[in-house]
């Protein structure tokens, strides 16, 4: 039934239009997609109640700019859900944590730490190469079979991560990480099973078979995570910053030593442990995500494969490795990863925001605590912003002379924006960029024959995720022929 809209101090706006009956959500698996369809009825800014919960819906870039980054800090607030509060242990991590000074001060450790070990180091284009390497000896292994290059292609990103958070990596087959993959499916599979909104709070009060799983996959998870602080913990000594966990020791133990922080501002074993699960987990499963979503359209789409692949022969040829200064000479490559961020956004509703105070977006007045969902989606498929949304068109980000990428509609956020931006933008496109180059210097990755094409339809949660297929990844002739 419809409700008024909390009242707002905001001063004499009009309230939002108002989505009549949850009803119109049910039964649709595909959040997004609902929301989206929305808009026909209600516009692309309109307002809806879950629970006692008021959720505002954004569906056009230039509303999402004004939530993201002209109010940015009004609407950096994020909203307590009981999965995501499972899984940050009330929020001491950063995704999942409201506005708070600690919140800010985790942020700047992690991209400090980042930028000391991550973005741009020759050390990690090292390890990033390394992964690629391995990942090619195995699809060389697995020549003409039909295979499901989803483990490998974790194993690989799980290892970069692995290396920056715990200065550790896995071989193939480790039992440890086959757990990880595990509990990490399960986490993904429940987490914010009906999106991060909670559309259903009473879960808490019928704890089902979903919430079972993620507090046994959290468990297992935990373990693991505690397991590598204990070991951090033994063998740091104060000098040496191995890896995040380490960065984050040391900032404890310098804190200790100075003056005691100031209240709110302790970094508690919680706080630390969640930290780097957080950025743990967001470096395996958005960047894995990604490849498969990748990997996946290049198979419906050979000449895209083929013009990357002529691409790389003119400019790197078959003598060497592709290395990351490479970047400026393969635009083609980067806008087909550009392409697949739009067309599949990988956090198509972002994490939702909340308001911190009264405030308005365009001529409508907002409440303190409203939440706030972006559809990326929508922003990514605006007709009036793309030609042919739905169409795969690499070349829409290059310009005339294809030499240069660059994004045809501001209406582009694949990290979002602002104060809540991706901490792991520049990582995430190091890898993309390395593992892609190498698979596709050596193989073309095909269709298994006699199969039909993969589905292209995402199945919506707290990542956008790709349906389980196959792919026959062929040795190229020019690769066989130049080694
Ligand atoms: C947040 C996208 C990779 C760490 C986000 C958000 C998006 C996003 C859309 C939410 C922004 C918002 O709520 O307004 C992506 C995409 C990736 C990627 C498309 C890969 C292509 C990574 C990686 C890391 C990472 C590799 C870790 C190193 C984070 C963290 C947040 C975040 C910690 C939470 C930030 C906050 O709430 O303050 N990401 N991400 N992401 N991402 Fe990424
Ligand atoms: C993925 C499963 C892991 O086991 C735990 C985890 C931690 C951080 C989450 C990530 C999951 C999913 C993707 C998220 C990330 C934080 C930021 C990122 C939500 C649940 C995105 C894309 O917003």
């Amino acid at each position: 039934p419809l409700r008024p809209v909390p009242s707002c101090g905001a001063g004499p706006l009009p309230a939002l239009p108002l989505v009549g009956s949850l009803l119109q959500l049910a039964g649709h698996p595909q959040l997004h997609l609902r929301l989206w369809s929305l808009q026909g009825r209600y516009g692309s800014l309109y307002g809806l109640w879950m629970g006692s919960h008021y959720v505002v819906v954004v569906n056009s870039y230039q509303h999402a700019r004004e939530v993201l980054l002209k109010k940015g800090k009004a609407f950096a607030g994020r909203p307590r859900t009981v999965t995501t509060d499972l899984l940050s242990r009330g929020g001491k991590d950063i995704a999942f944590a409201s506005y708070s000074p600690l919140w800010k001060f985790q942020r700047k450790l992690v991209h400090a730490a980042l930028s000391m070990f991550g973005e741009g180091s020759v050390a990690l284009e090292k390890i990033i190469c390394q992964e690629a390497a391995s990942l090619c000896e195995t699809l060389s292994a697995a020549q003409d079979a039909a295979l499901d290059m989803a483990p490998e292609l974790t194993r690989a990103v799980t290892n970069v991560v692995c290396s920056l958070c715990f200065n550790s990596s896995y071989r193939r087959g480790d039992p440890e990480f086959e757990a990880m993959l595990e509990y990490s499916q399960g986490i993904v599979d429940t987490v914010a099973k009906e999106s991060l909104v909670d559309i259903f709070p009473w879960l808490q009060i019928f704890p089902n078979k979903d919430l079972a799983l993620l507090k046994k996959c959290l468990k297992v998870r935990d373990e693991l995570l505690q397991q590598k602080f204990t070991e951090h913990k033994e063998a740091f000594c104060g000098d040496t910053v191995r890896d995040l966990m380490d960065a984050l020791l040391q900032v404890r133990l310098s804190a200790e030593n100075n003056s005691p922080p100031a209240p709110g501002l302790e970094l508690t074993d919680d706080h630390l442990l969640m930290t780097v699960g957080d950025i743990f987990g967001a470096g395996v499963e958005t960047t894995t995500t990604v490849l498969k979503w990748t990997v996946l359209y290049l198979l419906h789409y050979p000449e895209v494969q083929r013009k990357i692949q002529e691409e790389m022969d003119q400019k790197i040829g078959l003598a060497r490795h592709p290395h990351l200064s490479d970047r400026p000479l393969l635009p083609y490559l980067e806008a087909t990863i550009s392409e697949v961020l739009r067309i599949r956004p990988v956090s198509p509703l972002l994490i939702p925001h909340v308001s911190l105070t009264d405030t308005s977006i365009g001529e409508y007045a907002i409440p303190k605590g409203a939440r706030v969902i972006i559809n990326l989606w929508s922003v990514h498929h605006d007709e009036k912003e793309w030609d042919k949304p739905e169409e795969f068109n690499p070349g829409r980000f290059l310009d005339e002379h294809g030499q240069h990428i660059h994004s045809p509609s501001p209406s582009y956020l694949p990290f979002g924006a602002g104060i809540r931006v991706c901490l792991g933008e520049v990582l995430a496109k190091m890898e993309l960029f390395l593992f892609l180059a190498w698979v596709l210097q050596r193989f073309t990755l095909e269709c298994p024959p006699d199969q039909p094409l993969p589905s292209l339809e995402g199945k919506f949660g707290v990542v956008l995720q790709v349906q389980k297929f196959r792919v026959k990844a062929r040795l190229r002739e020019a690769w066989r022929a130049a080694s």
